[in-house]
């Protein structure tokens, strides 16, 4: 939507899903902290008007994998956004800083290089109570926070792409 008025106009995607598609990768490592994440994003998804037979959800190994996938996925056209998700913990990672580098930049490549949005839901916390603290309980839940800045993302590309 084009906001326009005293201040100089501007552009943000609004929070509506419907009719988006959306793709899930998330990372089977630490699957008890990333199941968490991805009930967070389908809540978000589905709260937001996105429909259950739009929403496709790819499993991995470990986050280091994640953005071969969402390549992938982003070449075959289907979706409007990916949603990676994972859960790298330090205390136990001794190339903790190998894998997290690696996969976030990882994803921002797929995102560039395909056009799409593709958010970044890779928990990186020093312990597991970190991790559990951003999977659903006292700091929220990651899963839905990029859930919604997809949605988001995937309205405001499409507000550019019919910008005059
Ligand atoms: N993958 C994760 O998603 N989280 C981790 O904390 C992690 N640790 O601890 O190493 C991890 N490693 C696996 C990695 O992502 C690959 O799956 C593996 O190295 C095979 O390529």
């Amino acid at each position: 939507m084009k906001r326009e008025g005293e201040v100089p106009s501007y552009y943000a995607g609004d929070l509506s899903a419907a009719g988006q598609r959306f793709a899930i990768v998330a990372s089977r490592f630490n699957d008890f902290i990333t199941k968490s994440l991805i009930e967070g994003a389908t809540d978000c998804l589905l709260r937001h008007g996105a429909k259950v037979s739009d929403i496709d959800t790819y499993w991995v190994p470990g986050a280091l994998e994640l953005a071969l996938v969402a390549q992938e996925i982003a070449r075959t056209a289907k979706y409007d956004a990916i949603i990676a998700l994972g859960a790298v913990i330090r205390g136990e990672t001794s190339h903790y800083d190998v894998v997290v580098s690696q996969s976030a930049t990882g994803l921002a490549k797929v995102a560039m290089e395909n056009s799409i949005p593709v958010l970044n839901g890779v928990l990186t916390t020093e312990d597991l109570d970190q991790a559990i603290a951003r999977s659903g309980t006292k700091s929220g839940n990651k899963g839905y926070d990029v859930a919604l800045g997809a949605i988001e993302m995937v309205n405001l590309l499409t507000e550019i792409s019919k910008a005059d």
